[in-house]
Order: C-alpha cells, then sequence, then structure tokens
C-alpha cells in the first residue's frame, strides 16, 4: 500500500493541507466514528488499489483533537467466499458494554447482495474478528419490492435493546429508513419502516442513514440518491419520535454541495458531531492520475436553532490551525483585494446583504476564480467557478441553495478553502460544500464582490496538519 503522501503530492496544490484523506488511493464515506479512550477514531470507505470506487475496505484514523489524523493500517477488509467477499461498505461502530462492535454491510462482486455483518473489535481498535455467524441481516423484508438497496446500518442502545436503522427504498414509493431491534446485536428482529420519504421531494433511494436526540427532538439525516449509482444529497428532518416511528417536523437540505454520506455520534462531551464525505470534482481519469481521491470534511458540532433548524459549526479544536491573520472593518478592504500566498485559509465575514444586489467575497487563483455569492433578489447562497480554460471534465457550473435572512440579519459566512476543497456554511443553517481546481498555485487574490457591504472581514491563514 503507498504510504508515502507527503512527498509523492508536495507538487499537487489540489491536494488539501488540513482535511484529513488517507496516503494515497480512493476515500469516500466515513464509517464507524467514535470517541474511544480518550481518542477519535475514524473509519472510512477506502479502495487500497487506487484512486478509484472499488474493492470496499474499512480504512482507519486515529487523533487526539479532530484536527491532526494519523492514518493506521485498513481496519476490515472482505473475506474471501464469505458474506462481504465483494466488499465491506458503510456502517457504525459502538460500544457493547466495553468492547468494540463494528455493524455494516457486506456485498458480493455485483453488490447484488447486501446483508449486514457484524465485527468483534480488540480494545486498541486494531485489529477486528468477524463474527462467525455473519450475516446478522441477510433477507431484505418483503414489504420493499424487489430492491438490492439495503445497506449502511446504524445502530443505538435504547433503554431496553439495541436498535439499528438500514436505508433502502419501498419501490415506487420512495427512500425508506428500515426499523430492527436487537438484544445482543446478533440477533435482529424488524419492526417496520422507521420514515419513507416523499420520492418527488427526497429521492428515490435513501443511503447512509442517522438517528439521534438533539435538545429536544430527534434528528434523521439520509444521504438521497435521485437515480441508481449516483450520489445525491444529504437531508435532515427534525422531529419526535411516536410508537417507534419517525414523525418530522421540519425538513431541508444539510448540504447543496459535494459533500454526502455524512455520519454523526456524540463524544465523551456530549457534543453531536457530524462527518461528511467531500467528492471529487473532475472526471475519473483525472481522480487517477492525482493519485487520490475524496476528502473527509472537518468534523461540526450540531445544534438546533429555536426553528429547529440543524446548525453546524467546525469544530472549535480547529482553530488551533490558524496562523497569519488579516482583519478588516467596513471600507478597509482595498477596491483591488488582498493577495495572499496560500490556498489553506479559513474565512469568516459579516457583510450587510441589501447594500448591494449581489454581495459576497472572490477568490482568484492560476486562471480560476471562485466566487461566494449572496444575491438578494433570489435570496440564494451559491458557489460560482469560472475557469481560463475550460476543461469539460472539470465542474465549473454555479451551484446554490435558498438561504432566507430575517429583516435586519446580515449574513454571517464561514469558508474554508483548502487546496481544492470550499465548505462554506452561512449563518450556521445553510452550508454549501464545492470543489475547484486552480491550474496553478502562483498566489491568490481575495475581493470583496461589493465592498460597500463589508462589515467585518477576517482571514486566516491555516498551517497544514501534517
Ligand atoms: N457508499 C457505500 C455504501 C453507501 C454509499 C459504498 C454512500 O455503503 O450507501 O462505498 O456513498
Amino acid at each position: 500500500m503507498l504510504r508515502t503522501a507527503k512527498t509523492t503530492f508536495k507538487e499537487d496544490i489540489h491536494r488539501p493541507r488540513y482535511h484529513f484523506l488517507p496516503a494515497a488511493n480512493w476515500m469516500n464515506d466515513p464509517n464507524g466514528v467514535i470517541h474511544w479512550d480518550g481518542r477519535y477514531h475514524l473509519f472510512f470507505q477506502y479502495n487500497p488499489d487506487g484512486a478509484y470506487h472499488a474493492n470496499m475496505h474499512w480504512g482507519h484514523a486515529v487523533s487526539d483533537d479532530l484536527v491532526h489524523w494519523q492514518e493506521l493500517p485498513v481496519a476490515i477488509a472482505p473475506t474471501p467466499n464469505a458474506a462481504d467477499r465483494g466488499g465491506i461498505f458503510s456502517g457504525c461502530m459502538v460500544n457493547d458494554n466495553g468492547a468494540p462492535v463494528a455493524i455494516y454491510t457486506g456485498v458480493n462482486e455485483t453488490y447484488d447482495v447486501q446483508v449486514q455483518c457484524l465485527a468483534a473489535g480488540s480494545p486498541d481498535l486494531m485489529t477486528w474478528e468477524k463474527y462467525a455467524g455473519n450475516p446478522v441481516i441477510g433477507d431484505v423484508p418483503a414489504e420493499l419490492g424487489q430492491t438490492r438497496d439495503f445497506r449502511d446500518p446504524f445502530v443505538w442502545r435504547g433503554a431496553d435493546c439495541w436498535y439499528m436503522i438500514l436505508a433502502s427504498h419501498i419501490v415506487g414509493v420512495g427512500g425508506a429508513v428500515l426499523l430492527y431491534r436487537s438484544g445482543d446485536l446478533r440477533g435482529w428482529q424488524y419492526l417496520h419502516p422507521l420514515f419513507i420519504g416523499d420520492r418527488a421531494r427526497n429521492g428515490f433511494n435513501f443511503e447512509c442513514p442517522n438517528l439521534f436526540p438533539l435538545g429536544d427532538k430527534w434528528v434523521l439525516i439520509v444521504s438521497s440518491q435521485p437515480a441508481a449509482h449516483t450520489p445525491g444529497t444529504t437531508l435532515y428532518f427534525v422531529g419526535r419520535l411516536e410508537n417507534e416511528r419517525f414523525i418530522p417536523e421540519y425538513e431541508d437540505v444539510y448540504d447543496a454541495g459535494y459533500s454526502y454520506a455524512s455520519l454523526c455520534h456524540q463524544d465523551d462531551a456530549g457534543r453531536r458531531l457530524i462527518y461528511s464525505w467531500i467528492r471529487e470534482g473532475r472526471g475519473k481519469d483525472l481522480q487517477r492520475q492525482a493519485g487520490w481521491t475524496g476528502v473527509q470534511a472537518i468534523p461540526r458540532v450540531l445544534s438546533l436553532d429555536g426553528r429547529n433548524r440543524l446548525i453546524s459549526a467546525p469544530v472549535p479544536e480547529f482553530e488551533a490551525l490558524r496562523g497569519r491573520h488579516h482583519h478588516f472593518a467596513a471600507g478597509d478592504l482595498p477596491e483591488a483585494g488582498l493577495s495572499i500566498e496560500t490556498l489553506s485559509l479559513d474565512i469568516s465575514a459579516v457583510l450587510a446583504t441589501e447594500k448591494a444586489a449581489q454581495s459576497g467575497i472572490e477568490l482568484t487563483c492560476g486562471g480560476a476564480e471562485l466566487a461566494i455569492i449572496y444575491d438578494c433578489n433570489t435570496s440564494t447562497l451559491q458557489v460560482r467557478r469560472r475557469y481560463e480554460r475550460e476543461d469539460p471534465e472539470i465542474d465549473s457550473d454555479t451551484h446554490g441553495i435558498v438561504h432566507t435572512l430575517d429583516s435586519g440579519e446580515t449574513l454571517e459566512l464561514r469558508a474554508l478553502v483548502d487546496g481544492s476543497v470550499l465548505e462554506v456554511i452561512a449563518n450556521g443553517r445553510t452550508r454549501i460544500t464545492s470543489r475547484f481546481y486552480p491550474a496553478g498555485a502562483a498566489g491568490a487574490c481575495l475581493r470583496a464582490i461589493a465592498p460597500s457591504s463589508v462589515i467585518s472581514l477576517d482571514i486566516w491563514q491555516l498551517s497544514t496538519i501534517w
């Protein structure tokens, strides 16, 4: 396996410097996130053979602070001739009375058979022994119709039993989250769908479900596919549980961009943390050439506001990376902008959006222009990518989402820029993750789109985590 990232990718300006990704090869969903013995463990979908989706394993990384990560040897690999011979798909990890247990989806070679499996971990989470009775759930409930989509177990301890939810869909109806219960994590009884989505609004199939209490509500997060084999959008629902069914009271998109397959857990401090896969915005050949693909978003702390909207903020530990700081008050930022020598930035802007039809910030670098725009007329937050030389293999569309501001509310933008990664959070409640691929690194310039709208602008250059 390649473990030479620090030297091999030194000249790669698209490779993130402070987001976690493995030394090389393909990574997608976060899996099995857990705070164990005082350390944060992140497992993830990983192909040790190259930068393409195949031969899924669970990769493994550990962190003391949620900022600096150390990649560890692969945790779980497919077993020939077994139920997981075609791949170890996504899943979760629980603490079973002091013993770590991973629950994941095993697939056959064609992914047509998806079953749920269990592996018991050593106390240091380094070695995993598969349960001899795998799969622990083999059959798709008959009421779902003919579907192969039956995966991504998320397990939690209830008052007197374990619960599991699985992602699937009911043929012709919409995405479904299925509820199971167990006394020992090994024998599972199917109860009923915990929640069924509206196909027109919520997509045809669900993946990677999460369910957890937050404040006095329950939050259900699903990754929703518009069509087969297509990553879509992560959605969230806030509501209540009644008779072991989820009743939504509020729903929205979690992220309107390249973030997908989010997975949450509660850490020892009681914080509900969310991790997400950031996918690429360039074609498969470019990904293989790069030698790496997929990035983990900076972990965020979740909360709800008074209107049941999901608020997320990068973990405060992340601010330890902040170095050189530029602060501009209203009217201070020169029209020509600020020259910066790195694409590792943490930007915080407060903007009065009523001052111009469009406000926001714009970064130009290596023949590329990346703009975070608020459009007053449509109340949308947008990310616009433009390239001097368009490449059909690199995404260059403008993408966005409605972001309604209350009367008198300022736009509070937080933007994390890291090589080819952009994470944007507006007023804590609206999120757009994006990707852009400048052609060269020769200096970046940051400007305000409507300088008169700037109330304050703070820019920190960030150090690398490696
Ligand atoms: N990725 C995994 C699946 C999951 C999908 C396979 C979501 O378990 O449904 O790599 O990105």
